[in-house]
């Protein structure tokens, strides 16, 4: 197909790059991190949405390619900001879930830590719910490693996938991101409203940090600080931006 062809030429000749969206601590709105969004600028094309080659990329061997360069653009962008004196906390990376079925993946982080120079603490790996279907030990072992390491474990889309509550329960994770369609219509006190309330009771009480994704007015952001949410992410408070712009909104010391 066209665009595999493509997929492969663009990881030879550049064409992808991250944008980065700031995470933000509810309580005091306080910048707490960036997650990591990847971008294709076709030579003809355009811009082209992950939406349209992620999945594509999935389905073949490609996504390891795109994984790989993920991971280091990311570790290195940390290194870079640190060298800067950019104090950013927290790297959410998106991988794809079968990249965690495989233990290559324990050795490939530490080693772009070691050879970067940055922290374990600072990296949040995001696997979609509904990857995260099928207890696999492996997958499981895999995750409790990464956490040894002091990796962060996130939940992406959470609520779009069928996890049972007792599965949610023994999740080797950290982090649960409510995903965008709850947080839609949560400012008009009706069965949105209560929808998310109890997802975000049910991982407060189990102990996840939680992140309600897709908040896009100041309505919405009130409620989520009446219901003391942990984290937000969204167009309202910041859209996904270049490295140079996202920065500003860190501290810097030097
Ligand atoms: O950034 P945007 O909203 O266009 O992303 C669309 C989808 O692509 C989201 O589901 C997001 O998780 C996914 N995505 C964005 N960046 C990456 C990435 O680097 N790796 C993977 N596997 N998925 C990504
Ligand atoms: O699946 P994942 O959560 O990784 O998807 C991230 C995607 O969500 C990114 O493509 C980003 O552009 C998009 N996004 C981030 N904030 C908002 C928002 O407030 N509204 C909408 N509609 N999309 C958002
Ligand atoms: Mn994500
Ligand atoms: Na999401």
């Amino acid at each position: 197909m066209q665009i595999e062809s493509d997929i492969m030429l663009a990881l030879r000749e550049r064409q992808f790059y991250l944008d980065y969206q700031v995470q933000w601590r509810v309580s005091d709105l306080s910048a707490i991190g960036v997650e990591a969004l990847i971008r294709w600028k076709h030579p003809t094309k355009g811009l082209i949405s992950p939406d349209k080659f992620i999945p594509i990329a999935e389905s073949s061997w490609l996504i390891e390619g795109i994984n790989d360069w993920v991971l280091t653009e990311s570790i290195r962008q940390l290194a870079q900001w640190q060298k800067q004196g950019v104090d950013c906390p927290s790297m959410s990376i998106n991988l794809s879930a079968m990249r965690f079925r495989n233990s290559a993946l324990i050795e490939q982080i530490s080693n772009l830590l070691k050879r970067y120079e940055v922290s374990a603490e600072r990296l949040c790996l995001e696997i979609t719910e509904h990857t995260f279907l099928d207890s696999d030990p492996s997958l499981n072992e895999n995750l409790q490693q990464l956490r040894s390491m002091g990796i962060r474990i996130s939940i992406d889309d959470f609520g779009t996938g069928y996890s049972s509550l007792s599965r949610l329960r023994n999740l080797p994770v950290d982090e649960i991101k409510i995903d965008r369609s709850f947080v839609n219509g949560i400012e008009n006190e009706g069965d949105a409203l209560s929808v998310f309330e109890s997802m975000l009771k049910l991982c407060t009480s189990l102990s996840f940090t939680v992140v309600a994704e897709g908040v896009e007015t100041q309505e919405q952001l009130n409620v989520l600080k009446h219901l003391n949410c942990d984290m937000v992410q969204g167009f309202y408070l910041a859209r996904p931006k270049s490295p140079e712009l996202v920065i500003a909104h860190f501290e810097t010391n030097n």
